[in-house]
């Protein structure tokens, strides 16, 4: 009853059981892994799972003939035993051994039944590499502590990139030390004027990561094999940054970080100075993520103020570019090859793709798989996003009293069928360049941790099959296994979307 569903799963003869005399051993190179696990297990059965004799063992090792994310987990009478790939693959199988739990093994205390283990032998890898979440904390700020769980919630499903949507309009959410103002200033906005749905409540707002906070987070994830990609949007979803400074604006009159949604007009101008200021901004942003991508946005830029600004103008001219999407193109040319030289790859979104795609340049495809299908043909790595498919901030049901009444209708048996890899590419090629996936929680609906929850379970659970199990599907057998999941999350503390919905609504 494992979530998402591992490669092959063959159920054995036997049991094992899990007490406060098990010995947990592990190479050298798993010591990360087995301490993960030990802070799971020891709280449950009471037990401080040191090496050495026990009443049965569970042995962590690392096998060379597997991929590093990929995994083998025996389950028998005398001992459990975890073959990793690499340190990844062994920490997949550990989750995989908490599923093998009843769901009280997810409690932070005893579990007061056995902890019995049904005999297996389980092989499993993924069938993506790219198996993500964007969290957008721009719209509404996540506290570190809401982070920190999300993050164990996504290692729990095995998903393993967190795209983080730091920067927009409504607020910017990074401490940078060079330029203080984009969080005393740009991190707060002032009370919201309602409408879009009742969108905006009419509260103020704010919040921001500081530098410590980050690193702290980052090596969160680190430790539970998740890469948290930043993404600073560039150069529209940028007026919380010219509120703070207005230079980098095209107006003469100063602006307040937005206090309503939709696509905004105030874009960055595109002076050096501009360039400049962003650039020094990444030195920072770089320093506290080591993700090898990094993403800058480039999305839904309205170029209004620049066919008004005779700035914008003059350089077109001067660059002798055809139009503003152009414009676009040669600023995120700037930060591709100021990326590129620090060794990091660009990912931006598909609007990147209009005017000249920067050479290196990986596509997160999120209006349909237009994007993506042109993207990968033109040999660039693609991550698909769909907001067709995947953007969980769409509601989930169609009753009129559904929380957060925004978008489509988007259920479970819709994120159950997505396939990572568009129609057109599948006999192509070119599919080969879908690195895979992420689904979307943006958050102008999404207020808090508890509505997040309410949002992503157990959507979530879904899209990490599409992206971890073979491409097969069997709703059937889903929703089998879903019912054996649930009390997991709810033994977690986790206020997922109970059929047939609202429940729980706060
Ligand atoms: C489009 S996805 C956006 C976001 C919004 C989202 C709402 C993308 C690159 N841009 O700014 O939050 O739709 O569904």
């Amino acid at each position: 009853m494992i979530v998402p569903k591992p490669v092959r799963y063959e159920v054995r003869q036997g049991r094992f059981v899990l007490d406060r005399d098990t010995a947990l051993t592990a190479e050298s190179a798993l010591a990360g892994v087995a301490s993960w696990l030990r802070g799971e297990l020891s709280p449950v059965t009471g037990g401080e799972l040191l090496p050495g004799p026990g009443s049965g063992t569970i042995t962590l090792r690392l096998r060379d003939d597997l991929p590093p994310e990929a995994y083998r987990l025996s389950v028998a009478d005398d001992g459990v035993v975890i073959e990793g790939g690499g340190p990844a693959g062994a920490f997949y199988g550990a989750q995989t051994l908490r599923q093998l739990l009843p769901a009280a093994a997810f409690r932070k205390a005893a579990a007061g039944e056995p902890l019995l283990l049904p005999a297996a032998l389980i092989e499993d890898e993924p069938r993506f590499g790219w198996r993500g979440c964007i969290l957008d904390v721009a719209r509404h700020f996540m506290t570190k502590h809401d982070l920190l769980r999300f993050i164990d919630l996504m290692a729990l499903h095995k998903l393993n990139v967190l795209h983080l949507h730091l920067t927009d309009d409504q607020g910017w959410r990074v401490e940078i030390k060079r330029y203080p103002r984009l969080t005393e200033v740009g991190a707060w906005r002032k009370e919201s004027q309602t409408g879009w749905n009742g969108a905006m409540d009419g509260r103020p707002h704010g919040g921001y990561y500081t530098q410590d906070d980050l690193r702290e987070i980052v090596a969160y994830a680190a430790r539970r094999h998740v890469t948290v990609v930043p993404e600073i949007d560039l150069p529209g979803h940028t007026q919380a940054a010219i509120a703070a400074y207005p230079e980098l604006g095209n107006l003469d009159t100063p602006l307040e970080v937005r206090t309503t949604w939709g696509v905004g007009v105030n874009v960055l101008n595109v002076e050096d100075s501009t360039v400049t200021f962003f650039q020094n901004v990444f030195d920072e942003v770089l320093e506290l993520f080591p993700s090898p991508y990094v993403c800058v946005g480039g999305d839904e830029c309205r170029k209004d103020q620049w066919r008004d600004s005779p700035a914008a103008q003059r350089r077109i001219g001067e660059l002798g570019l055809r139009d503003e999407d152009e414009l676009q193109s040669w600023f995120i040319h700037r930060f591709d090859e100021y990326l590129a030289a620090r060794g990091r790859r660009l990912v931006g979104w598909d609007e990147i793709l209009e005017g000249g795609l920067a050479p290196g340049a990986v596509v997160a495809s999120w209006r349909g798989d237009l994007g993506a299908v042109s993207a990968a043909r033109s040999g660039h790595d693609v991550i698909t996003c769909p907001n067709t498919s995947v953007y969980f901030d769409y509601r989930q049901g169609p009753g009129e009293d559904e929380p957060v009444p925004f978008g489509t209708v988007l259920t479970l048996e819709d994120v159950y069928a997505f396939d990572p890899v568009p129609k057109e590419l599948r006999d192509d090629p070119a599919g080969a360049r879908v690195l895979g996936s992420q689904c979307g929680l943006w958050t102008e609906l999404i207020d808090s941790g508890r509505r997040l929850d309410y949002m992503a379970f157990p959507r979530v659970a879904a899209f990490a099959e599409t992206v971890w199990s073979p491409a097969a599907r069997d709703l059937a057998d889903f929703r089998l296994r879903l019912a054996a999941h649930l009390p997991r999350l709810a033994a977690i503390g986790v206020e997922y979307r109970q059929e047939p919905g609202p429940l729980p609504w706060q």
